[in-house]
């Protein structure tokens, strides 16, 4: 198996442009903005345990993967900025972990208050859960800070853990119902070299699926199927199933352990699983999950717009997993999928001015249907129209800060001999002694220049973008699985061209037939009311529109410009076809910032004519 390690967020600083700007506000907006919430809602004061009954909050059972998620997106923002109060502030939250956790090395802000006795029995109430986030913070702020503490308290933790479902295998179930302990437990392995968190980590993937303590029942199996993805032995498994984030976290374990292990089964099955989502089940914006009903993947093309689930922390899990690909695979399709879900799927899972948040992104929105029951029974699921600050169920916020803090970890991989580039990014990175320098304008233009000072690598393999269907290089290359690997050199610069492109849908996603989607680049674009006034789905374009782009510096790249058809409003619920059609302008905006400027239509999936 070729094997590649990623270069660290910490040796590489984005320095300016797009992404720059995204992580100044993730790191003086949104790190504040998360925390006042939190702390708000009585989410660090639970880490105190003295919850009595009769207070004005209850403990829930996965706040402390809130807090976890979002300590660990302010430790990569420390490490960056030395933010010295998102420190202090850290610094409270660990002192009241390490001063609550048990002799044995257990710690769980509900259950050490709310029911003692019930540790470790109920499969889904995320124990295993917010004890791998706990373990990934711990991982996050000793590598930002050097403080070891939170490090030392979460390797008992996961000691703990290894002796009650490892050891003495005294739990009442034997593998996580929301995964995300799998992989901390490497990255924990990774940071101090205790094979026996490695060891755990396979061990619970080993066990899914293939055990009799966890529920096998048929009824309890379906359920299983779409909560918990042991419907079968993971490396038995070849489509994406059930609930998104979890799934994700799965994979993202199983990409890991095959790396680990060497394990061509556990790659293999990556590999098939990956492929369903990426041809079968995924939107153009590389969101996944089309279902509210358990939060999950559902069938081969069934892909709804109004409804998408598409959860924030769901796009992020799948950006996770491929980056954990593109460290067993040279293949491009990997980062183009982390690009795809990048400028889309997951930033539009944040406001532009970083407060507030998504949890579902839909593809279309009709504000009209919010305001009346379509159904008699049930109401339908609607996702809601405007970010919020906070949700009841809150993980993406702190996901989104975490995500953003260590987006430098996506742009580059190597071995020995090669340099991978994955990610267009104003930026400066070190590896071994060489510095690699990126210097462009990407997304909104795809020329890229990047300079190496230093000869650790014989061959530079720079990703050529999975939309692009032009582009001119200063030296030559072989292109291979989607990279253009140079020999190297002290600079090499390419030119992505970037038209508008229409993209279509496969014939099987009905609800996108005779529709086509507007990108340039790796953005996706979106009609928005605001701009092109009601009833989106009467505007048609052409697919010979010729577009202008309009400078639209908050959203760092252009918006587009075209003419497009619209029919005429009419008396009257039906008439005979009438081909009465106006022209109209259209303002085609960026989806990722899409309600922004309040509650208005929206639309994807444009009506196209040849
Ligand atoms: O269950 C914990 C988190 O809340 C999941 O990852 C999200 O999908 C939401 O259900
Ligand atoms: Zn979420």
């Amino acid at each position: 198996m070729k094997k590649y390690d990623s270069i660290s967020y910490k040796a590489v600083r984005i320095t300016d442009g797009f992404w720059k700007h995204r992580q100044d506000i993730n790191a003086e907006v949104t790190s504040r903005a998360v925390y006042n919430q939190f702390s708000n809602s009585h989410r660090f004061e639970a880490l105190d345990c003295n919850w009595k009954e009769g207070m004005n909050y209850r403990p829930h059972i996965f706040w402390d993967s809130d807090v976890a998620k979002w300590i660990e997106g302010a430790a990569y923002i420390i490490a960056q900025t030395g933010d010295t109060y998102l420190e202090q502030l850290c610094e409270n939250a660990i002192d009241m972990i390490i001063k609550n956790q048990t002799e044995e090395g257990y710690f769980n802000s509900h259950y050490l208050v709310m029911d003692q006795t019930e540790r470790f029995k109920i499969r889904d109430n995320h124990e295993l859960y917010c004890a791998g986030h706990l373990i990934e913070a711990a991982c996050a702020y000793y590598e930002a800070t050097g403080k070891d503490r939170f490090l030392k308290a979460m390797c008992r933790f996961a000691d703990y853990i290894y002796n009650v479902f490892y050891i003495y295998q005294t739990a009442s179930f034997a593998t996580s119902g929301h995964q995300e302990i799998e992989l901390a437990l490497v990255r924990l392995y990774d940071l101090v070299g205790d094979e026996k968190y490695l060891t755990l980590s396979r061990y619970f993937l080993d066990r899914r699926g293939n055990n009799t303590k966890d529920p096998v029942s048929k009824d309890a199996k379906d359920a299983s199927r779409y909560l918990r993805q042991d419907h079968l032995p993971v490396t038995m498994q070849r489509t994406a199933e059930g609930h998104c984030v979890r799934a994700m976290y799965l994979y993202s374990a199983m990409a890991d352990i095959a790396k680990r292990y060497d394990d061509e089964a556990y790659l293999e099955a990556c590999q098939a699983i990956y492929q369903n989502v990426v041809t079968k089940r995924m939107y153009i914006t590389g969101g996944i999950g089309s279902s509210n009903l358990g939060e999950a993947f559902t069938t081969d093309y069934f892909l709804p717009n109004e409804t998408a689930y598409t959860e924030t922390c769901a796009a992020i899990a799948l950006a996770l997993f491929c980056k954990r690909m593109q460290q067993v695979c040279a293949d491009s399709e990997f980062a183009d999928t982390i690009e795809r879900v990048l400028y889309n799927g997951f930033l539009s899972g944040v406001s532009l001015d970083g407060k507030s948040f998504f949890y579902s992104n839909p593809l279309e929105i009709d504000p009209y249907f919010y305001s009346v029951n379509t159904s008699s029974t049930t109401k339908r699921y609607l996702p809601i129209m405007q970010r919020v600050e906070l949700f009841g169920c809150s993980c993406c916020p702190p996901n989104v800060l975490r995500f953003l803090g260590s987006l430098g970890e996506l742009l580059y991989t190597h071995d020995e001999h090669t340099l991978f580039v994955h990610q267009f990014m104003n930026s400066e990175a070190s590896v071994r002694d060489t510095s690699i320098t990126q210097t462009t304008a990407y997304p909104a233009d795809g020329a890229v220049t990047i300079r190496i000072a230093g000869d650790d690598f014989k061959q530079i393999a720079v990703r050529i973008p999975g939309w692009c269907t032009g582009f001119t290089t200063s030296q030559p290359y072989q292109l291979e699985r989607g990279y253009a690997y140079f020999d190297a050199a002290a600079e090499i610069r390419l030119v992505f061209d970037m038209p508008v492109q229409l993209y279509e849908a496969n014939n099987a996603v009905q609800n996108n037939a005779g529709c086509a989607a507007v990108t340039r680049g790796p953005i996706v674009y979106c009609l928005e009311g605001v701009d092109n006034g009601a009833h989106l789905r009467s505007i048609r374009i052409s697919s010979q529109a010729s577009f202008t782009p309009e400078d639209a510096p908050e959203y760092g790249v252009p918006a587009l410009l075209c003419e497009g058809l619209r029919k005429k409003e009419h008396d009257g619920l039906y008439r005979p076809y009438s081909a009465d059609r106006e022209k109209v302008p259209l303002r085609f905006i960026p989806y990722f910032a899409f309600a922004n400027r309040g509650a208005t239509e929206m639309l994807v999936w444009v009506s196209v004519s040849e």
